[in-house]
């Protein structure tokens, strides 16, 4: 007989390669209640049969009744324990009065480290383009402000920028979702991995949660051979990491540092030296894991906060994070919870590998994090097939930034969000392509005017013009300033990618 027993902590999904009988997973579904996902198996086909008890299985299924008793038919408290204090930042000029630090200093361990071979870039990409009314993988949005590249390129074009300028191989991982894992992988293939060499770009899907009732808790069915499941959020991308073998190949490869970003921010410096160089060489970072800022000046931007608290860095969501901090002000009148995370990270291969060690045994597990969502769903009493027009499910995830906190010493760096956070989220709006195409021609303009080119500009002072300037070209504004290819002036109304 097989226990639930629901103060064990949830350890995530894996696949097997054995699928078990009928009768063993009837009889653990039994033990918690879950049997119901089985009310169609007898009319399913043999093939069907065989791919719901593989569903199933690949579930920690024993872990099941703690979770859904903490997460699902409650709602977690994420309000911090002890009163959180502003993060120690770097800010992102040097000189500034509150903090000097030496950028030139740290870009040059940062080179080091990649002259070596010793990083890897690391993008999650298990998002699809829904949001943005796009079908397939999100990475596949064209994105680039003249070009219409797509997000994958963009990213690419970096890494291959990077590659070349320290004469090492950066091998790429992206994490995908079961989803778009196909798609993503013919996409790649089919643009020539954009000039990369393919040996060194790995692809892995992120795991799945299942997705359960509202109102009763239990597993849903998305068809009768078929749980309802969803992405298991990006914090899933660190045991993905481990599971998929991705860590065992950066090990083999000799790379010992990270650089973690997301799919949607076409304008990331995927690759900064000076961000690894403070990372692994600061006094006040332990090298295991770093975040990016930007600074915040509305109180209510949806992006979590970075937060000091009991002494350790930590991301507070910006619905966790109380209105009175929020809103609390330094004297010169600017925020004092100011430090607005842009999920860019830097993580150690050791720190991940730690993480996932101490899996097992209780020490890591990231909190979850809970969301009422419309989820189709296979009705058990009339086996037909219901979309609801109102959430009737709860969805969970991990967020990788609740990885902070394990770490000895956290090190923020404070960046300027035309530099590099540009992200394409919504169709309208904020963090839309309009906003990603103005952030991009800004940029250019930026670095194009610091090379003493005139760019002509509306009386708002925003360029009147459309700008791209791809990674091959610069990365950075000093870079651009030693092409001697640059246009003399750029025209009103021109569209020019550089
Ligand atoms: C995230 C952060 C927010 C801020 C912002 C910056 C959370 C909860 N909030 O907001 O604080 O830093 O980003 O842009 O993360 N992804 C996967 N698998 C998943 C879920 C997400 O790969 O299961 C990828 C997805 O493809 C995307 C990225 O993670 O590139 C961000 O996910 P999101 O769009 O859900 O995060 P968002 O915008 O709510």
């Amino acid at each position: 007989m097989i226990r639930a027993d629901p103060q064990r902590e949830w350890t995530g999904s894996v696949t097997t390669r054995t699928v078990p009988s009928v009768e063993d997973i009837r009889e653990r579904l039994g033990a918690i209640g879950q049997e119901h996902v089985l009310r169609f198996y007898d009319s399913l086909s043999e093939d069907a049969r065989q791919g719901l008890l593989q569903q199933i299985d690949a579930l920690d299924l024993e872990g099941l009744p703690g979770l859904i008793e903490k997460y699902v038919r409650s709602k977690p408290d994420f309000s911090p324990g002890s009163t959180p204090r502003p993060a120690s930042v770097y800010p992102a000029n040097e000189g500034d009065a509150v903090r000097s630090w030496d950028r030139a200093y740290y870009r040059k361990a940062g080179e080091t480290l990649l002259r070596a071979g010793k990083v890897a870039a690391f993008t999650v990409a298990g998002g699809q383009g829904s949001r943005l009314g796009f079908e397939g993988p999100k990475g596949k949005y064209p994105a680039g402000a003249v070009t219409k590249k797509p997000l994958f390129a963009m990213l690419g074009e970096w890494v291959l920028a990077a590659q070349s300028r320290y004469g090492a191989a950066i091998p790429w991982y992206i994490m995908t979702s079961p989803i778009n894992h196909e798609e993503t992988v013919e996409f790649f293939r089919e643009q020539h991995h954009f000039g990369l060499n393919e040996d060194d770009i790995i692809f892995f899907p992120q795991g799945v949660m299942p997705s359960f009732d509202l109102e009763t808790g239990n597993m849903l069915l998305a068809e009768k051979g078929v749980l309802a499941t969803n992405p298991d959020g990006h914090g899933g991308s660190l045991r993905a990491l481990a599971v998929s073998g991705a860590l065992d190949d950066m090990r083999r490869r000799g790379i010992e540092q990270i650089s973690y970003f997301q799919v949607d921010n076409p304008i990331v410096r995927a690759i900064d030296p000076v961000f690894i160089g403070l990372h692994v060489g600061a006094p006040d970072s332990s090298g295991e894991m770093s975040a990016k800022v930007v600074r915040k000046t509305d109180p209510k931007e949806k992006v979590g906060v970075v937060c000091s608290v009991d002494g350790k860095h930590q991301v507070i969501e910006y619905s966790d994070l109380p209105d009175e901090l929020a809103e609390q002000r330094n004297s010169d009148g600017s925020l004092a919870f100011s430090a607005g995370s842009i999920a860019i990270h830097m993580l150690s291969v050791e720190f991940v590998q730690r993480l996932n060690n101490s899996a097992g045994s209780g020490g890591f597990a990231l909190p979850l994090h809970r969301a009422e969502k419309k989820v189709a769903y296979v009705d058990f009493e009339t086996g037909k097939q219901v979309e609801p027009s109102a959430p009737n499910a709860v969805k969970l995830e991990t967020f990788v930034f609740d990885a902070l906190p394990f770490a000895d010493k956290a090190l923020i760096l404070e960046t300027e969000r035309v530099e590099e956070f540009a992200p394409i989220k919504n169709a309208e709006g904020n963090d839309s392509p309009a906003t990603c195409r103005a952030i991009q021609t800004e940029r250019a303009a930026l670095w194009l005017e610091t090379a003493g080119i005139r760019v002509p500009r509306r009386p708002d002072e925003t360029p009147d013009c459309v700008l791209e300037l791809s990674p091959l070209t610069a990365t950075t504004a000093e870079d651009l300033q030693q092409r001697e290819d640059l246009p003399k002036e750029i025209r009103a109304g021109e569209e020019l990618a550089l």
